[in-house]
C-alpha cells in the first residue's frame, strides 16, 4: 500500500499538523508520524528523506514554522513530492511560508495554506496524487467533496 509520511519541525507543531490525520485515515491512506527537525536533527531528518522511498512511502507532507526549513532540505534529499505546511510560530506564519514557499528553481515544494487549511489541504493533495494510480481511493476522495458539499448546502442560511 502507498503511504504518506508526515514530518515535522517540533511537537509543539503536532496539533496542527495532525490535523491531515482524520482525512488521510478516512481516505484508507497508511501514513506515519514523525517529528524531526530539519536544524537541530540534520542528520536524522537528511536520513528520514532519502530512505522514504524504500520505505514505501509516495509523498512527503512538511510542517514547520520560524525559518521552516523541513519541506526544502526533506526535498533536496528525497525524489517524492514534498507537500510544505508553513506554520505560526511568530509574524503569524508569514516567515515560515516565505521560507517554505521560495524554494530555488529544480527542487520543488508545493507549498499550501498556514496553519490548519494547510494541513487539511495537505492531506487531501497527497492522497489525490495517490488517488491517480489509485481509483478506490479517487472514489474515496470524490465522495469526500461531495459529502463537503452537501454539508455547505445542509448549513443554516445565516441570512434566513
Ligand atoms: C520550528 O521551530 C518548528 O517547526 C516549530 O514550528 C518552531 C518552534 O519550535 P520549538 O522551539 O517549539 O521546538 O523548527
Amino acid at each position: 500500500m502507498s503511504k504518506v509520511l508526515i514530518l515535522m519541525g517540533s511537537e509543539s507543531d503536532r496539533e496542527r499538523m495532525e490535523k491531515a490525520l482524520p482525512i488521510l485515515h478516512d481516505a484508507g491512506v497508511e501514513t506515519e508520524v514523525l517529528v524531526s527537525s530539519a536544524h537541530r536533527e540534520p542528520d536524522r531528518t537528511a536520513a528520514l528523506a532519502r530512505t522514504a522511498e524504500e520505505r514505501g512511502f509516495r509523498v512527503i507532507i512538511c510542517g514547520a514554522g520560524l525559518s521552516a526549513a523541513l519541506p526544502g532540505v526533506v526535498a533536496a534529499h528525497s525524489r517524492l513530492p514534498v507537500i510544505g505546511v508553513p506554520l505560526s510560530a511568530a509574524l503569524g506564519g508569514l516567515d515560515a511560508l516565505l521560507s517554505t514557499v521560495q524554494m530555488p528553481a529544480g527542487i520543488p515544494v508545493a507549498t499550501l495554506a498556514i496553519g490548519r487549511a494547510g494541513a487539511v489541504n495537505a492531506a487531501l493533495l497527497a492522497a489525490s496524487v495517490l488517488a491517480l494510480s489509485d481509483r478506490a481511493l479517487a472514489e474515496r476522495l470524490h465522495a469526500f467533496r461531495e459529502a463537503q458539499t452537501r454539508a455547505v448546502l445542509d448549513s443554516p442560511d445565516p441570512a434566513a
